[in-house]
């Protein structure tokens, strides 16, 4: 097992810190060490009080855990002192184990967590043992110091920082202005891009820490610089659209699902863990990526018709729900559900997914009765009403085989992702019928 460890300090509110990170490991799937540097009183709203933990502590502990455990990669957090910023560095320093420093000066709530007597020592001691340092555009205007308005500020910062003496740079587009919001690696003098609508956010905590933590987890298991950060970007978006409110202050960003007390809810929800634990499902996630639902006995719209709030993505080949289920939560295979249960009052669950001519042909193979449209074929008007489309291409599918299909597919059209949708009476059916196309696809 891969293996990690964080130097950070501690969170009591566990949405940053020592706390975040150990979570992010284990969701990743690596084991996690940890060394506390300090210790905060924080909840959401404010940081009440820090006591720094003494250094020679701090070199104990360091110790402690690399004089046994075989550490492949290591998180540096909150040091906040010369004191502990002198006792990591001179650790450090002689270990030939990848160093991903994430500078932590303050806390979204406010408070100073790297003091200022501290900060050229950190500059000086610490940058310098970084593999990676992952600043966001604020931490990155200090290091380098210069405003950072656009892309190209943050790409030359990124320079300015990698000529402080850390081997490659990310700087987290999160708390720019922009509409989308981009990370930026600046990695062997070249620079990579990493993209993604902005998400809508009502102030958050921690998303910072399990950036840094997933980059960590993603290089402990053997990856590169470039593909950690991608794996870390994905893992971020996921943890902040799930964020939750678990206190009066700031959201945190959470990789815990809600329990669901409803019962449609939580079936839907059992599916979507079942399709979350099967092995390489990415391989069949369309480009615009998937949602399964689950539709009450009686939908007349889809606000009666459950699904992922946001979406069913690829992470690393497998796939990971952005969030909890709700209802209300998808529009496009919701009104499929909708069409087809105007014939079969009992189909009312389905999942979208990516379409090639050897998934259709597995779906023979299994026995699965197949229907198919022509987007090409839809009348301009019904092009023209939102929402409609789909409703037309089950219609169409229905009429061609004059029977309810466990299949329709369309070839696409001018801007649209060619599909196939899987349909069943319940969540756990449509998963496994696509649990049996998996297993014939990955072949
Ligand atoms: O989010 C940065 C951070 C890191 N580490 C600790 C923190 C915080 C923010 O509050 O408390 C311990």
């Amino acid at each position: 097992m891969a293996k990690a460890l964080t130097i950070a300090g501690s969170d009591t509110s566990s949405g940053a810190g020592i706390q975040a990170d150990l979570k992010t490991f284990s969701t990743l799937g690596v084991y996690g060490t940890s060394v506390i540097t300090a210790i905060t009183a924080q909840n959401t709203r404010t940081v009440m009080k820090i006591d720094e933990v003494d250094p020679a502590m701090v070199r104990a502990q360091i110790n402690a855990v690399l004089n046994d455990i075989s550490i492949d990669a290591i998180k540096v957090g909150m040091v906040y002192s010369k004191g502990i910023i002198n006792a990591v560095a001179s650790v450090l320093k002689n270990v030939r184990i990848p160093v991903i420093l994430d500078p932590i000066f303050k806390a979204s709530t406010g408070a100073v967590l790297l003091r200022n007597d501290a900060y050229h020592s950190f500059v000086k001691r610490l940058v310098p043992l970084a593999s990676v340092i992952t600043p966001n555009v604020i931490e990155a205007e200090k290091l380098a110091g210069m405003r950072i308005k656009n892309i190209e500020h943050t790409k030359t910062a990124a320079q300015k920082i990698a000529k402080l003496g850390a081997k490659s740079v990310v700087i987290k587009g999160g708390h720019m202005q922009d509409r989308s919001s981009i990370d930026i690696l600046y990695h062997n003098k070249k620079f990579f891009e990493f993209k993604g609508e902005r998400i809508a956010t009502k102030g958050l905590h921690g998303a910072g820490c399990m950036f840094s933590a997933a980059l960590v987890a993603e290089m402990a298991k053997g990856k590169n610089v470039i593909d950690a950060t991608k794996t870390a970007n994905n893992f971020v978006r996921n943890a902040i659209m799930n964020a939750q409110k678990i206190g009066k202050g700031l959201h945190v960003a959470a990789l815990e699902k809600k329990h669901y007390t409803n019962k449609l809810l939580a079936d839907l929800q059992k599916a979507v863990d079942k399709l979350e634990a099967v092995d390489g499902l990415g391989a069949i996630i369309p480009e615009s990526q998937s949602n399964i639902v689950f539709a009450k006995p009686d939908a007349k719209s889809i606000n009666d018709i459950a699904g992922v709030r946001g979406r069913i993505i690829k992470l690393n080949g497998n796939v990971k729900a952005t969030s909890g289920v709700d209802f209300g939560a998808s529009k496009h295979v919701a009104s499929a559900i909708l069409a087809m249960m105007q014939h079969d009052i009992t189909i009312r669950s389905a999942i979208n997914i990516k379409y090639n001519e050897r998934i259709v042909a597995i779906c023979e193979e299994l026995g699965l009765k197949i229907s198919s449209y022509d987007r090409r074929n839809e009348p301009a008007d019904i092009k023209a009403k939102e929402g409609m489309s789909v409703k037309w291409g089950i219609e169409q599918a229905i009429a061609k085989i004059n029977a309810i299909p466990d299949i329709v597919y369309h070839l696409g059209d001018w801007g649209k992702e060619p599909m196939i949708l899987v349909f069943g009476k319940e969540p756990m059916e449509v998963a496994r019928k696509i649990v049996a196309i998996l297993s014939k696809y990955s072949k």
